[in-house]
């Protein structure tokens, strides 16, 4: 069952104890428009832009090309956003804007190489069939197609495109019959519904990484740039106890979790604080490291002391990159990868 965050469109979040799951049995989901129903008889992708041989390929000619299948966790950046203080507009999310699902579909690459890749190119822009207008942050210039852009050394990489998740077709509201996964990166980078690829001499101004999906960095010289969101930050969550769960002083509890990071980095480290973040002491983790794949982790802990207990936990990845105590306000209403305390009241026995 999935948590109804926003109705029209439909935005729906996991509950946490499905996400102790290795694969998420109901993976959330986050729409900015009407689900576009889409027949995949009928289905095209087309491949257009700075190439040298334009692709109009139907569903069938997609599925004959050599598939591969991944593992991979998908993350909103806008997971975590009921957590931010002051509060700020968008979905409220929780901590289920996350999941980890089997995606089965056929290399980006492949259809770029297919295509030939024009001298001039820059970007490849992902479009999306769904469309409508958008008012929050900043309202759209009439009806917007859901679109967003990757680099092309990046769009020569590591990117499916999948018509299967957890060996099944996929479902409208996750993009039936073709979207875009991108490991590594924030979920909006994952267009749903995709019917176009075309590949752009230029750095792509889409609604979607400009005034929304992106934030300010800073420069040394110059004053601050917009830049796309990308990348996964390091993120860890307290799945179990549940927040405000009451226990006894004496019961033996299990702390468990899960944590992952952006890019081609991984988990390294995964430290829980039962006192408010004042002492850490290392959990466990309960699988073994790979990029774009979230870790669970579990630390046994029997509290002796009644009262009101904060519980926290805190990843490095293989970076270095530790999860932050507080929210960067350059990344506003983004990229929440800060440690969240679990309150907890202990009872004496
Ligand atoms: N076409 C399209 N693609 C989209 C979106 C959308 O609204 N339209 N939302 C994006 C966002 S913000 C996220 S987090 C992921 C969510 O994928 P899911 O709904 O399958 O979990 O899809 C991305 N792809
Ligand atoms: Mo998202």
């Amino acid at each position: 069952m999935l948590i109804t965050r926003q109705h029209h469109p439909d935005n729906l979040e996991t509950p946490a104890q499905a996400l102790l799951e290795p694969l998420t049995p109901t993976h959330y989901v986050r729409s900015h428009f009407a689900v576009p129903l889409l027949d995949a008889a009928a289905f095209r992708l087309k491949v257009a832009g700075s190439v040298t041989s334009p692709l109009s390929l139907s569903f069938a000619e997609l599925r004959a090309l050599p598939a591969t299948t991944r593992t991979l966790t998908l993350e909103c950046a806008g997971n975590g956003r009921v957590y931010l203080t002051p509060s700020a507009s968008g979905v409220q999310w929780e901590i289920g804007a996350v999941g980890t699902a089997q995606w089965t579909g056929v290399a980006l690459r492949t259809l770029l190489e297919r295509a030939g890749v024009g001298d001039n190119a820059c970007e490849v822009v992902l479009v999306g069939a769904d469309e409508g207008q958008m008012d929050d942050p900043v309202k759209s210039p009439g009806c917007i197609h859901y679109s967003r852009s990757l680099p092309l050394s990046r769009a020569l990489g590591d990117v499916l495109l999948a018509y299967e998740m957890n060996g099944e077709a996929l479902t409208p509201a996750h993009g039936a019959p073709l979207r875009a996964i991108v490991p590594g990166w924030y979920g909006m980078a994952a267009v749903k519904w995709l019917t176009e690829i075309r590949v752009v001499d230029h750095a792509y101004q889409g609604y979607f990484q400009t005034v929304d999906y992106a934030r300010w960095e800073k420069q040394d010289d110059l004053p601050p740039v917009r830049v796309p969101l990308s990348e996964m930050r390091v993120k860890s969550q307290i799945l179990t106890p549940a927040p405000h769960t009451c226990v006894q002083a004496g019961d033996h509890l299990e702390l468990c979790g899960a944590a992952w990071t952006g890019g081609e980095r991984t988990v390294q480290q995964i430290e829980v604080s039962t006192d408010g973040g004042h002492s850490w002491q290392d959990a466990e983790w309960q699988q073994d490291a790979a990029p774009g794949l979230w870790r669970h982790w579990r630390l046994s802990w029997t509290p002796q002391q009644p009262g009101e207990v904060k519980l926290l936990s805190r990843a490095t990845d293989s970076a270095g990159q530790v999860q932050p105590a507080a929210h960067d306000p350059h990344r506003g209403s983004y990229e929440i990868h800060h440690t969240v305390a679990v309150p907890i009241t202990v009872k004496a026995k």
